[in-house]
């Protein structure tokens, strides 16, 4: 008779083991075993990469039991989960993240260090998993980490991009993209479970049938299905046992996939529509903020939405009869509306798969389902073709059509003869071709929205969704977003985090309000001269990286000035331009007159469709090349642009920077979180009134921010009242002497026509007021140098900034999800200890 495994958590004897143990020389001995046995390699004839995979298994092990335990605990004590459906996840490199959660840093690099290895090495070769595209994909990052730091129990899902974002290069100034083989070597972290597999349907027509009962049913019959097949990757909460899922989607043609064709001897056919349904999860749409209403961008949404929601109510029945009580076991986040098309699918599949009828699914859908808005650009609030709608999912057209008669017919009750209403609040836009919105859809299926910063989400209320909000004032809720404060100042600044634990220990990385503590500091002569080392410490780290990637040399005196961020014209690094040409002009004037000096660094991708936000990358590069070897200039302004912005390079920018550019025109920019990370990491704001900057102002004193420009009512007042930029341009000497620079071809070798469509765009149709803010700016700008030449007094600013930014932590945020959305609470981990030495 076979004896049945007995669970490693149950195991009678404990036992320090090679795959669980967390002494030096356990972990050496793991480490080595793995190179052998995973990497099939002797250490003489490993390669960097061979030494980052077996070192990510080591770690991956020591995740394993937690990870199980996790699990385990969910199901036996029958939780409510948050299920965080996002269509993108950045979550940047694994490894660092493992070590500090894991609490295992320093027995690792010790390991390491005895096998005559350097761990920084194999940090640095873990490729940076991509897949998304700025903030809206590395809020959905920090959530999970905060979700599994809170003991929270969520997944999170998403798909399994084959090529996340591309990786930009910069050719003769000018961006290109480079497809991100990010899978190339493997992935260590993720465990596929081809077990759990789910099919997907697609295309095809609907048809009644008239069931058992004798009642009348629709039925989708599909044209064509396809396979998800879930791939996770752990999750560790920092300092609890908690290991939550990751759960990614790669889509996988079925077998029985065009099975008449392969008999009809039409193979090579068959084969390349197998192909086809395997491009679903190939690459990410590289927009931020602008969709693009491709049909593939439309099925992956459905398709990762379908196998999500098949998948949580798989777990529901394991433990549940019935369908009808999912909202107590499940709360779903929309993140955005790329997964909007959920409400219809969890409508489909409570009632055309589990008999349920309307209003009870009605009723359960919106319970389950809360939806995130993160933008008010009206440009990227998504709408679908409905002919493409048909095309693809018949049956969920029919359903919104189904929810948006019962809705209007509520709505023409309440406001009798309101037809503009109606047209308004539809969920289909009938003003020209038809379109489905899928605001208004996530609108009606949820019962809580939210914007992600105060100012975004008044604006929500007053203007993008008012009529929702008049609707249901009691659906809308404000909040704020936030950053994990393990990533981004632990992980990446370990110098301010040891400065801090010698002050006050450890508890600020789970509570950052603790952080108010060190105000007393702030005139500690000896603390600020720590501060002060610490940030020159982190620009000297950043000048040696700028001197290797661009060749560059900048002084780590020079005040570090830094926009790093997607480039997008709302977000105006190319206001930023127009200040650093203005002061360009000025030494042109008078080469002798005093400046202080100062390092322009900028970094991020543009979308590889968005002219504009290309040619913005063109004149950043070209106004470096000039003023960076201009003699003139005497090395007193360097501008530099960092090729491919990612999270990985975040880390190595955000401790450097003395001061951060937000410089969004006020309205436009939803939150913004890289402007948290900054002012987490000490460099004080110039910036609008606009998104969390409002708030970041707030928390860290109005003294100790620097505020310009318009805010949101005058900008929309200009607006109504026609913006003429050029009456800025003739009124401005020094506005005009900048754009008849760039207009007169003096960054692009004489070439008068290389930036006309910008300087045109600017001078005459410029939604986003660059010339309305300009001399604010530089004021600002003034402002900023003359406080930076006292740096008793700039220290003060820099550690008050940092040390009130506990508002920011993405802790706070989930705890309000929590408190006020999903109506979950912590469920703890109970483990035992393996040894003395995990304590
Ligand atoms: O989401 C961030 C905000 C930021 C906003 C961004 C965003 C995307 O990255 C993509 C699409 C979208 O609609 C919004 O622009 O302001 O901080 C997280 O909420």
């Amino acid at each position: 008779m076979t004896q049945p495994l007995i669970p490693i958590d149950q195991c009678p004897i404990q036992i320090e083991d090679d795959r669980t143990g967390t002494n030096v020389e356990t972990l050496k001995r793991a480490f080595a075993d793995n190179l052998f046995y995973l990497q099939g390699k002797y250490e003489s004839l490993a390669t960097q990469d061979d030494f980052y995979m077996a070192l990510a298994y080591t770690l991956r092990d020591r995740l394993l039991s937690r990870w199980l335990k996790t699990t385990k605990t969910y199901m036996e004590k029958d939780v409510k989960v948050v299920y965080y459906l996002s269509a993108e996840f950045l979550m940047g490199r694994h490894m660092g993240n493992s070590l500090i959660n894991l609490h295992l840093y320093d027995r690792v690099r010790q390991a390491v260090e005895e096998s005559g290895l350097d761990l920084d090495e194999i940090l640095e070769h873990e490729p940076d998993p991509g897949l998304g595209n700025g903030g809206l994909g590395r809020l959905a990052a920090c959530f999970v980490d905060s979700l599994a730091t809170l003991e929270i129990p969520a997944v999170g899902y998403g798909i399994r991009y084959e090529f996340g974002i591309f990786t930009q290069a910069i050719r003769d100034g000018w961006q290109a993209e480079v497809p991100d083989k990010w899978l190339r070597f493997g992935n260590p972290w993720e465990i596929a479970h081809p077990d759990q597999a789910v099919e997907v349907k697609l295309g095809g027509h609907t048809e009644m049938y008239h069931n058992e009962k004798g009642e009348y049913k629709v039925r989708w019959i599909p044209a064509n299905r396809v396979v998800g097949i879930p791939y996770d990757t752990p999750v560790p909460g920092y300092d609890t046992n908690t290991v939550n899922p990751l759960r990614l989607w790669r889509a996988e043609a079925s077998d029985d996939f065009n099975f008449d064709a392969f008999n009809a001897g039409n193979y090579d056919g068959a084969v390349a529509e197998k192909m086809r349904s395997e491009t679903i999860s190939k690459v990410l749409y590289p927009n931020d903020n602008t969709p693009q209403g491709k049909q593939l961008r439309l099925e992956q949404q459905f398709f990762f939405v379908s196998c999500s929601l098949q998948d949580i109510i798989r777990t529901h029945l394991l433990r549940h009869p019935s369908l009808h009580n999912l909202h107590d076991t499940a709360a779903i986040q929309l993140n955005d509306t790329h997964p909007a098309v959920a409400i219809a699918e969890m409508m489909r599949l409570l009632m055309d798969e589990h008999e349920m009828d309307w209003n009870t699914a009605w009723r359960v859908t919106q319970k389950t389902f809360s939806y995130t808005n993160h933008t008010l650009l009206p440009e990227a609030l998504e709408k679908w073709s409905v002919g493409l709608f048909e095309y693809l999912l018949p049956r969920h057209l029919e359903i919104i059509y189904e929810i948006n008669r019962r809705f209007l017919e509520d709505v023409k009750r309440w406001y009798p003869g309101d037809d503009n209403l109606i047209s308004r609040l539809s969920l289909i836009d009938e003003s020209g071709e038809k379109y489905v919105r899928m605001a208004n859809l996530a609108c009606v299926g949820s019962h809580a929205v939210n914007g992600v910063a105060a100012l975004h989400t008044q604006l929500l209320k007053q203007d993008t969704l008012r009529d929702f909000y008049r609707l249901w004032p009691g659906k809308f809720i404000n909040k704020t977003n936030g950053v994990t404060p393990r990533r981004w100042i632990l992980m990446c600044n370990p110098k301010l985090a040891e400065l801090y634990n010698s002050k006050i220990g450890e508890g600020w990385l789970k509570d950052l309000s603790q952080l108010k503590q060190l105000e007393k500091y702030v005139d500690d002569p000896d603390f600020c001269q720590q501060w002060r080392e610490i940030k020159l410490h982190n620009k000297r780290q950043l000048a040696q990286y700028i001197w290797e990637h661009n060749g560059i040399e900048v002084d780590p005196h020079s005040m570090f000035d830094i926009q790093v961020k997607r480039i997008h014209e709302y977000k105006r690094q190319h206001l930023n331009l127009l200040h650093i040409i203005a002061l360009y002009n000025q030494i042109k004037q008078n080469p002798d007159q005093h400046i202080v000096p100062c390092t322009f660094i900028f970094g991020g991708k543009a979308a590889p469709g968005y002219f504009m936000a290309k040619l913005i990358i063109k004149l950043t590069n070209s106004v470096a090349d000039v003023i960076n070897h201009d003699p003139d200039v005497r090395g007193r302004l360097k501008i530099v642009f960092l090729n491919n912005f990612n999270v990985s390079l975040g880390q190595r920018i955000y401790p450097a920077a003395d001061l951060s550019e937000q410089v969004s025109t006020a309205g436009k920019e939803a939150s913004g979180t890289g402007n948290m990370k900054f002012a987490m990491n000490g460099a004080m704001t110039i910036g609008t009134l606009d998104g969390a900057n409002i708030e970041i102002r707030e928390e860290a004193g109005e003294e100790n921010f620097f505020l310009f420009g318009l805010t949101a009512q005058e900008v929309a007042d200009t607006k109504a009242k026609g913006y003429n930029p050029r009456d800025y341009y003739s009124s401005n000497p020094s506005l005009k002497a900048v754009i008849d620079r760039i207009a007169a071809g003096y960054f692009s070798h004489g070439d008068k026509e290389l930036f006309k469509p910008l300087v045109d765009s600017l001078m005459y149709h410029d939604q986003y007021m660059l010339f309305a803010d300009y001399q604010a700016y530089v004021d600002c700008h003034k402002q900023v140098s003359k406080t930076y030449s006292d740096q008793d007094k700039w220290t003060r600013m820099s550690i008050l900034n940092a040390l009130r930014m506990a508002k920011f932590s993405s802790d706070r945020t989930i705890r309000e999800y929590c408190n006020e959305i999903w109506n979950v609470q912590p469920v703890p981990i109970e483990m035992e200890e393996y040894s003395q030495e995990n304590a």
